[in-house]
């Protein structure tokens, strides 16, 4: 346990450390407070969902493992989310998925509505957090042939576009009932195993849909949209119809917000270069902080150079207040509960480095061609005392400092994980 006082001495002395270099670790600390942190329910079941369709598996994603304590009901999931968010400093919102509808009777997808979520709303109220929302579009055998919102057959299409419909909905109803606006996330897994002959076909009749699906008017301040692409999936390794630039030009051209999943991209590319290329032509990002090995694997998010590159460009290019960062990963090997709470704390100690930039003074030596001064300063930086900071603000917050949390963890795990079949 780090005591109080040891918190505060060291911060002291950070403070000071700081200072020299000309930065200012109050202004660093009330910035990341208000700087909310999406966390993704679907790390805590494994994304089985609670609407039963006809099919259980999924298209384009995959969960490995099989670690005790899966949340199977309503009630597991929001006890291991509250565990988790307790232990998570700062500005906290949870998406949802429309799968994760809370509802006694037996349901298509197509019929899940508003209603089956105000078991949610209740639940936010209580944890005093924002929801946000995705549309399910990879479950049940209305995913014929990989195909949705792009499929040649208008039945199909009409069936997703109503559960696209019907998201808006319910995303309206949360920023509604919250008062904080909802970001209503579209992935469509569409696309072919092997090359196929006609493209355009299918991403018009992606367009298409999308365009009938954000037909309706909401309030933008409870809801909007926000599209993302990706470059292949299992099973999807030819043709993807939903690509990076087909969503980079439909978010633009709409007036809506591009997500970019730091997964889906060739594993060189440095998903941190696009935000400078494209918010200038934007309204703003969603991201779904992820960590891909080797492909789009959706490893739990540590602190390492992407993660680093990511919130460095959201920072310097001051980009933070257009920007709406959610996660996205699942891993089932290791403790769900832990997996929430890694990804999430390193994603805003990767935030406060970034604040704890002397930002101004290196825009100021580039712009002098000092660059020498630029590669000494940031080398300098790596080895700063960003913990006694951080400890602060987990101090601030009322949650366990260091790793001090790992012991609610396992207590949670003996007393209620270990107790699930
Ligand atoms: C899939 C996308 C998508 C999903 C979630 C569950 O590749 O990343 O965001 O992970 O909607
Ligand atoms: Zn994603």
């Amino acid at each position: 346990m780090i005591s109080n006082e040891i918190i505060e001495k060291n911060y002291k002395d950070a403070q000071q450390k700081y200072q020299e270099i000309g930065v200012d670790t109050e202004a660093a600390l009330k910035r990341l407070q208000r700087i909310p942190i999406s966390i993704h329910s679907w790390e805590g079941d494994d994304i089985r969902g609670f609407v039963k369709t006809d099919e259980s598996s999924s298209s384009g994603i995959e969960v490995t493992g099989n670690y005790l304590g899966v949340a199977k009901t309503p009630d597991q999931l929001t006890s291991d989310l509250h565990e988790a968010l307790s232990l998570i400093p700062g500005n906290k919102k949870v998406q949802l998925h429309s799968i994760y509808g809370v509802t006694d009777t037996q349901k298509n997808l197509v019929d899940v509505d508003k209603d089956d979520f105000s078991y949610w709303v209740d639940w936010a109220k209580e944890e005093k957090i924002g929801l946000d929302m995705n549309p399910t579009f990879f479950r049940g055998s209305m995913v014929k042939n990989n195909l949705t919102l792009s499929s040649p057959d208008k039945n199909i299409r009409d069936y997703w576009i109503e559960v696209g419909k019907k998201s808006r909905e319910i995303s309206n109803y949360f920023g509604k009932s919250l008062g904080v606006q909802s970001i209503n996330n579209f992935w469509v897994p569409d696309g072919f195993k092997d090359n196929p002959i006609d493209k355009e076909s299918y991403r018009l009749r992606l367009i298409d849909s999308l365009d009938e699906i954000i037909s309706e008017k909401y309030p933008e301040e409870n809801t909007i949209e926000s599209f993302e692409g990706k470059l292949f999936a299992p099973g999807i390794e030819a043709f993807t119809v939903g690509s990076h630039l087909l969503y980079n030009n439909y978010s633009i051209s709409r007036g809506k917000l591009w997500t970019i999943d730091s997964g889906h991209w060739h594993p060189t590319e440095d998903v941190s270069d696009k935000f400078s290329s494209y918010l200038p032509f934007g309204k703003g990002i969603m991201l779904h902080v992820s960590r891909p090995m080797r492909w789009d694997s959706d490893h739990v998010v540590i602190l390492d150079d992407m993660l680093h590159k990511i919130t460095d460009s959201l920072i310097r290019d001051n980009y933070i207040d257009r920007t709406h960062i959610g996660l996205d990963f699942f891993d089932a090997t290791i403790n769900r509960i832990a997996a929430w709470i890694v990804g999430a704390r390193q994603t805003q100690k990767s935030l406060l480095q970034s604040l704890l930039t002397p930002v101004d003074q290196l825009k100021e030596s580039e712009s002098n061609y000092d660059f020498t001064k630029r590669l000494i300063v940031t080398e300098q930086l790596k080895t700063y005392p960003v913990s006694a900071v951080w400890d602060r603000f987990c101090q601030l917050n009322g949650v366990p400092a260091g790793s001090d949390w790992v012991s609610d963890v396992k207590n949670y795990t003996n007393d209620v994980l270990s107790k699930r079949n």
